[in-house]
């Protein structure tokens, strides 16, 4: 009988603009042409589901009035509508390459004062990514990049809060193998493809004997291993 392996669970992060996008569809096109190994790229927020719905209306629309606080818990809820779905997807061999995550919430609900363990609360227990990428590009260099200033947070003070709220996550995550930083400043996107796929690549071969146990991510978020 042939045992399926687990896919990976990858995440990109990062603040708007900084090549989220572009590296997730580098790397997921990489595995899918060059490694046969197979892939589906998610993104959040969804802006297809229900809760999806009023969130891209809140982030295009400026002026639409709501409580930081209650947001924050829509974009919670959006992660937990596709929980199921990407537990399923991991167990049945397929590597997902996620555009944003949870850290996203986190980052951007602290930027604007939310206390910073408070902001985790909603997405405790969601599936701990196996690699998060964080994209560390700096908020005045991005700001000149296509379409930038077309949502709600697209603003260059906004994204240095946001940054510094990331910040906690990476001192948090110091010697953590499960986050990795990724210099952008001054990189092309070919330069940055191949630091990525060099870090995945050395996390695939360290997991060789087995990756981690899906039990063990599935309700790992924001929890305390003890
Ligand atoms: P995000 O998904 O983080 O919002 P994108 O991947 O859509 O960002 O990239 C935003 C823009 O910046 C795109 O036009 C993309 O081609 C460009 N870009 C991405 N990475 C780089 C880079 N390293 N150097 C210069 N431009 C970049
Ligand atoms: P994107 O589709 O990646 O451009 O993301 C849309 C915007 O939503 C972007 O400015 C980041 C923001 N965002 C993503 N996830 C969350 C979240 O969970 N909470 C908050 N407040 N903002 C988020």
């Amino acid at each position: 009988m042939q045992v399926v392996k687990r896919g990976l669970f990858i995440v990109f992060e990062g603040l708007d603009r900084s090549g989220k996008s572009t590296q997730s569809k580098m790397l997921a096109s990489y595995l899918e042409n060059e490694l046969q190994v197979p892939v589906k790229s998610i993104c959040f927020p969804n802006r297809e589901s229900v809760s999806g719905k009023t969130l891209n209306q809140y982030l295009q629309n400026r002026d639409m009035k709501y409580p930081d606080e209650a947001i924050h818990l829509i974009f919670a809820a959006n992660r937990w509508e596709m929980r199921d779905q990407i537990l399923s997807d991991l167990k049945s061999g397929i590597t997902l390459i996620c555009d944003r995550y949870a850290f996203s919430g986190v980052a951007y609900s602290a930027a604007k004062g939310l206390d910073f363990e408070w902001c985790k609360n909603p997405d405790r227990g969601l599936v701990k990514p196996d690699l998060t990428f964080f994209i560390d590009a700096n908020a005045e260099t991005i700001k000149s990049r296509s379409d930038y200033g077309s949502e709600r947070y697209e603003r260059v003070e906004f994204q240095k809060k946001v940054s510094e709220s990331y910040g906690k996550f990476k001192q948090e995550a110091e010697a953590d193998e499960h986050w990795v930083t990724v210099q952008a400043d001054g990189k092309s996107i070919e330069e940055m493809h191949s630091e990525i796929l060099d870090k995945f690549i050395k996390y695939r071969e360290s997991q060789s004997e087995g990756c981690d146990d899906l039990d063990k991510l599935a309700g790992a978020l924001f929890v305390e291993q003890k």
